[in-house]
């Protein structure tokens, strides 16, 4: 979209209401594909109208959470993620942060908008990182089933070692949102880094699978992000019962999970990309991105 553009469009939006641009039945992005075979959107930059979304939204008086945990020296990352939070991550709308740390006393005091709120908690630290995984699932679960039940709309699960870049917005919604990993979305399913050890309940067969998905950012409405919590956290906790730890974890859960319930709504790697790599051409926007990190400097084990 050129400059002139732009303007003539918020001529139109602010003085004569809502207008947009006519939707075309027979061109789009043909250099990426934009429904699942089961009629979910896929997500990309060029495939939707934020203004149009966001008035849609705005009539229903929407409220986003998202969860974040900061443990141990995670903490250090939280800072850019809640700034960049406030420049990117459902701007004009009523958002609910939950910060899950076991240093609250550490929490950046970053300002918030209006209609936008901070709720620190407290976790205990743990040693072992996999404590950490399975519990974030359980914490999930809990925060749905005690505290946001009855004003909050939407949720979405993110990693703290990321930024935004650039709009993660209403067109992200959905009752369950899953985000494309950006480190397999040209690979046949055979290279998916999925559990292959049938005695897992994470397990993926040779010939299943529809995409790989993200750990590190995963939504939808309350009672599907809670199931999904729910569902992870007890595969994780009876595989652990017999000495078993899916290959990545909760994300091994979770493509288990999305591939038994199909995402409603599937994010396309824009958003969440990671700066080690470079963009591909296809990629038009990076929304959110996972930051480079020293593994040896900040993992306890
Ligand atoms: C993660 C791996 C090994 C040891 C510790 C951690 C860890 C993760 C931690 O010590 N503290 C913490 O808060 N986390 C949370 O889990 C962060 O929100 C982090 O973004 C998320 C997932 O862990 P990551 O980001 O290290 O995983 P990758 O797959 O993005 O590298
Ligand atoms: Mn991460």
């Amino acid at each position: 979209m050129n400059l002139k553009f732009v303007a003539v469009l918020l001529f139109l939006v602010v003085v004569l209401g809502l207008k947009y641009p006519q939707p075309s039945i027979t061109h789009g992005r043909t250099d990426v594909v934009s429904v699942t075979p089961w009629l979910a959107p896929v997500v990309w930059e060029g495939t939707f109208y934020p203004v149009l979304l966001d008035s849609i939204y705005q009539k229903r008086n929407i409220t986003v959470a998202a969860t974040v945990f900061a443990v141990g020296k995670y903490i250090r990352f939280l800072k850019d993620f809640l700034e960049t939070a406030e420049q990117h991550f459902f701007v004009g709308f009523r958002v609910k942060v939950y910060v899950f740390t076991d240093q609250p006393n550490e929490v950046p005091k970053v300002k918030m908008a209006a209609g936008r709120e901070l709720v620190v908690r407290s976790v205990p630290n743990s040693k072992r990182w996999q404590e950490i995984s399975a519990r974030r699932m359980e914490i999930i679960q809990t925060l749905i089933e005690e505290t946001l039940k009855n004003d909050v709309d939407y949720i979405f699960c993110l990693d703290v070692d990321s930024k935004f870049h650039s709009r993660w917005g209403t067109e992200s919604l959905g009752e369950l949102v899953a985000v494309i990993h950006p480190g397999y979305y040209k690979d046949d399913r055979s290279k998916f880094p999925y559990e292959r050890r049938p005695a897992s309940r994470a397990y993926v067969a040779p010939g299943e699978g529809d995409f790989y998905y993200c750990g590190g950012a995963f939504g939808g409405v309350l009672a599907e992000v809670h199931q999904l919590a729910q569902t992870c956290r007890k595969n994780f906790e009876d595989d652990a019962k017999e000495g078993i730890e899916a290959a990545w974890q909760e994300e091994s859960h979770l493509n288990r999970y999305m591939w038994l319930n199909k995402p409603s709504k599937v994010l396309s790697p824009e958003y969440l990309w990671q700066d080690f790599k470079a963009r591909n051409s296809e990629v038009r926007v990076i929304r959110f991105s996972g930051v480079i990190k020293n593994y040896n400097e900040i993992r306890p084990n």
